[in-house]
C-alpha cells in the first residue's frame, strides 16, 4: 500500500473505533465501540472455530465482514490489506507494552483478556466485562524466525502437507498438542500481547492483516488444488474436544452484530462466488 493508501485504512479503523457498539450493553456491557463488536464475536465463538473444520471460513467471513464495515460504515474506498515481512523485531521477547506510537496510539482495548499471553495480566473476571487498558505487543523474532519460514509456506503449498484440506489447514493453523505452531498461532504468539490471547486476539487490529494473509495462504492453495478446493474437514469442536461429528459444507457461520447475515461454509468457499465473496489476493 502507498502511505496515502495506509493512512486511509487507518483512519476508517479508528472510525470504527469511534462508533458506538451495536450490542446491547447488559448482554456485552465491555463493547464500547463498533470495532468492539468484532472483538466479543471472536470471543464469543472461540472454542467452536479454531481447531474445527469451520476455521478457515470463519476467519475468511470475518474478515470480510469487518472490511465490509469499514466500506459501510466508515465510508473506506480501499481494501482490506494483509500482512507482510515485518523486519527489524527484537530478537526475544523484552516484556512488551502498550503501544505509544503510530495509528493506534493510545488506543483503549475494551474486551478480555481471556487467556492473556503476557507476565502479569489477569483474566476478565466474566467473558464479556469492560477491562479498558493500553493495547499491547511483545514482538518475538524469535518465534517469527522459527515458525514463519520459507520451508514451513513451501510444506502447506506444494509440499507433502498440501496434499489434502486435513494437513493444510492443520499444518497452517498449528498442531497444539505436537507443540508445532503453525503459521497461524506463530504470527498470533510473535505479536504477542493482546494478539497472543486465543480468545480476544481481535482487540489488536493487526488481527485482520494477519488473518487476511492466512487467507491468502488459502486461496493460494485452493487455486492449486482445485478438485479439493471447495471441501471441508475437521470437527465442530476445538481439536475434537469433546469429540463431535465433522463439518459439513450446510454448516452455519453467523457474525452476530457484525452485520454479515448467516451464511453456509459452502457459500464462502470460492473467493470468486459473487455472493457474497468477489475478491482475489495480489
Ligand atoms: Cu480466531
Amino acid at each position: 500500500m502507498t502511505a496515502v493508501e495506509r493512512k486511509a485504512y487507518t483512519k476508517a479503523v479508528n472510525c470504527l473505533l469511534n462508533k458506538p457498539s451495536k450490542y446491547d450493553p447488559n448482554v456485552v456491557p465491555g463493547a464500547k465501540s463498533r470495532y468492539d463488536d468484532f472483538v466479543a464475536q471472536h470471543i464469543n465463538q472461540t472454542m467452536s472455530i479454531h481447531g474445527t473444520g469451520n476455521f478457515l471460513s470463519w476467519h475468511r467471513y470475518f474478515v470480510w465482514s469487518y472490511e465490509t464495515a469499514l466500506k459501510e460504515e466508515c465510508h473506506y474506498e480501499g481494501y482490506q490489506p494483509r500482512e507482510r515481512c515485518r523486519k527489524h523485531l527484537p530478537s526475544l521477547r523484552q516484556g512488551g507494552g502498550c503501544i505509544t506510537s503510530g495509528p493506534f496510539k493510545n488506543m483503549t482495548v475494551n474486551l478480555g483478556p481471556v487467556s492473556p499471553a503476557m507476565d502479569g495480566e489477569t483474566k476478565v473476571p466474566s467473558t464479556f466485562a469492560w477491562n479498558p487498558r493500553c493495547l499491547k505487543r511483545d514482538l518475538s523474532a524469535y518465534t517469527a524466525g522459527k515458525w514463519l519460514t520459507p520451508t514451513n509456506l513451501l510444506n502447506i503449498t506444494t509440499g507433502p502437507a498440501a496434499s489434502t484440506i486435513e494437513t493444510f489447514q492443520d499444518e497452517l493453523q498449528g498442531r497444539f498438542a505436537d507443540k508445532f505452531l503453525g503459521m497461524h498461532a506463530a504470527g498470533h504468539f510473535a505479536l504477542g500481547g493482546d494478539a497472543g490471547d486465543l480468545y480476544s486476539s481481535s482487540a489488536d487490529p493487526i488481527f485482520y492483516l494477519h488473518h487476511a494473509m492466512l487467507d491468502r495462504v488459502w486461496w493460494m492453495w485452493q487455486a492449486l488444488h482445485l478438485p479439493q478446493a471447495f471441501t471441508v474437514a475437521g470437527t465442530i469442536t476445538i481439536l475434537n474436544r469433546p469429540p463431535s461429528r465433522n463439518t459439513t459444507l450446510e454448516d452455519p457461520i453467523y457474525m452476530g452484530q457484525s452485520n454479515a447475515p448467516e451464511r453456509p461454509i459452502s457459500q464462502l468457499l470460492n473467493t470468486l462466488g459473487g455472493e457474497p465473496l468477489c475478491y482475489i489476493y495480489l
